[in-house]
């Protein structure tokens, strides 16, 4: 399949307190997108730093992995055509206020630090991102059935 791509979703800790990972998960799979890797984790300060380095010193940082070390999350990659775009498409713009109605973050969403949900910004993000995030191994090849009734 040309232009297939992996991405990095997380189901942050307001999303899983909340109880919408198999809301937020579901909209994946009935996208068509192909999942291959899942695992919920409690975030280090480590790793939490590693994930958001590039907003180190902004204002939002401290209160930034202090939400995102508080209580476990959600962590998957899935896979298709485009799937980066496709998926940040699906997630709306970081502040829930202005993201468009149908996507995850108007949907369920109030709050910037709120906003329920990551998703990776570039194939190259998305690369470094799921080594983060799940070993080599955990991250499953797999034949898709379905795909012949979701892609020509
Ligand atoms: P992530 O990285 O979580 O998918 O979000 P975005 O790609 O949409 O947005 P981002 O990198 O600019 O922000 C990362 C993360 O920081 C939180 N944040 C952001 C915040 O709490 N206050 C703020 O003012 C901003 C800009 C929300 C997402």
């Amino acid at each position: 399949m040309p232009n297939n791509e992996k991405t990095l979703i997380l189901v942050k800790p307001d999303g899983v307190q909340r109880g919408l990972v198999g809301d937020i998960l579901s909209r994946f799979e009935h996208k068509g997108l192909k999942l291959v890797a899942l695992r919920m984790l409690q975030v280090t300060k480590n790793m939490a730093e590693t994930h958001y380095g590039e907003h180190k010193g902004k204002p939002f940082y401290n209160g930034l992995l202090d939400f995102i070390t508080a209580a476990p999350l959600v962590a998957m990659v899935v896979e298709g055509k485009s799937a980066v775009t496709v998926v940040r498409k699906m997630v709306g713009s970081t502040n829930p206020e202005d993201a468009a109605p149908g996507t995850i973050r108007h949907d369920f969403g109030m709050h910037t630090g709120r906003n329920l949900i990551h998703a990776s910004d570039a194939p190259k993000s998305a690369e470094k991102e799921i080594s983060l995030f799940f070993d080599i191994d955990q991250v499953v090849e797999w034949k898709k059935d379905m795909d012949y009734w979701v892609y020509e």
